[in-house]
């Protein structure tokens, strides 16, 4: 059977996340239409009868203004070793500037064979779509080059044709069911914070963290308390609301696709409290996830 790993690389927006989900055919990362959603290499785990192949979503590549920032970055770089493919994911429809440099040349760097994803082509015209694809062709290196559309599907299955024919011959990573292999409080904190960042607008999306603190069964029904971090005082207003509106709302939203993903009733709980500049302080982020243990910053 053919198996491996393959990184999703790109700048924020580019769709990894919803390309991630689609070719799982499951939601595993939450997806937004503002930039910076993705905070943790996450991994996704594909099988058919021929082949397992392990994706791997990462944070999109950025100039940080925080430790955070820098250490999403650094979580994009550490997955761009040790693949076997690395997708280059990027947005079909926006025009080439300085980001994208930045990423192409760090993506000419990689060990391993690139892939360049045109992605988003679903807002594009046959001849807009061959305009892109010559542009790109000329400015660097790669295996392969595949418009696809991460949100209609479009040409996914030629997408995943095209990588098992990449891969080599290899064993089975993670027994054929499961799909992930991220703790459940880790999705319950990440679409809690998706609706957060649906909800709310500027830097708030960026500012806040979500923690699951306890949870538990009482009487059938499943129960959670969860924190949402804030990094100053102003904002932790703005998540509660008027008259506590903006949190209700946060919960309802949350509660609704939570009870679908665990198929019971859920409570949920939801405090809010003030960790302020969370996104510099290293011993916080490593709390949260965000740093790896064995990640040195210095
Ligand atoms: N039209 C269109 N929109 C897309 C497509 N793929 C993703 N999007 C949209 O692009 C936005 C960003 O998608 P994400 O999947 O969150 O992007 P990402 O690359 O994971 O972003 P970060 O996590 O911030 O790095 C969302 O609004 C998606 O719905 C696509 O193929 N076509
Ligand atoms: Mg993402």
């Amino acid at each position: 059977m053919k198996s491996g790993f393959v990184a999703l690389i790109g700048r924020p927006n580019a769709g990894k996340s919803t390309l991630l989900n689609a070719l799982l055919q499951t939601k595993l990362a939450i997806v937004s239409d503002k930039p910076q959603t993705t905070r943790n290499a996450i991994r996704g785990i594909f099988n058919d009868e021929e082949s397992q192949i392990i994706f791997i979503d990462t944070p999109g590549i950025h100039k940080p203004i925080h430790t955070l920032g820098s250490q999403m970055n650094k979580q994009a770089y550490a997955q761009m070793s040790g693949v076997d493919i690395v997708y280059y994911i990027v947005d079909a429809t926006s025009p080439y500037g300085s980001g994208d440099e930045f990423v192409l040349n760090l993506i000419q760097e990689v060990g391993c064979k690139v892939f360049l994803v045109l992605n988003k082509i679903d807002g594009l015209t046959k001849e807009e779509i061959t305009n892109v694809l010559l542009q790109w062709n000329k400015r660097g290196n790669f295996s392969e080059i595949i418009p696809i559309s991460a949100l209609t599907q479009e040409n996914l299955q030629e997408l995943l044709l095209t990588t098992k024919q990449h891969l080599e011959d290899g064993v089975m990573y993670y027994p054929k069911d499961q799909k992930s292999d991220y703790p459940e409080q880790f999705i319950i904190s990440e679409i809690i914070r998706e609706k957060i960042i649906y909800l709310t607008y500027d830097e708030v999306p960026h500012s806040i963290a979500v923690v699951i603190e306890k949870m538990g069964r009482k009487k059938g029904v499943l129960w959670m308390s969860c924190l949402i971090l804030v990094d100053r005082d102003s904002l932790k207003g703005i998540i509660i609301g008027h008259s506590g509106n903006m949190i209700k709302k946060i919960g309802q939203l949350s509660r609704q696709e939570l009870e679908g993903i665990f198929g019971e009733k859920i409570f949920l709980e939801l405090f809010v409290r003030v960790e302020k500049d969370w996104r510099n302080k290293k011993a916080k982020l490593q709390q949260l996830g965000y740093i790896a243990l064995e990640v040195d910053d210095e």
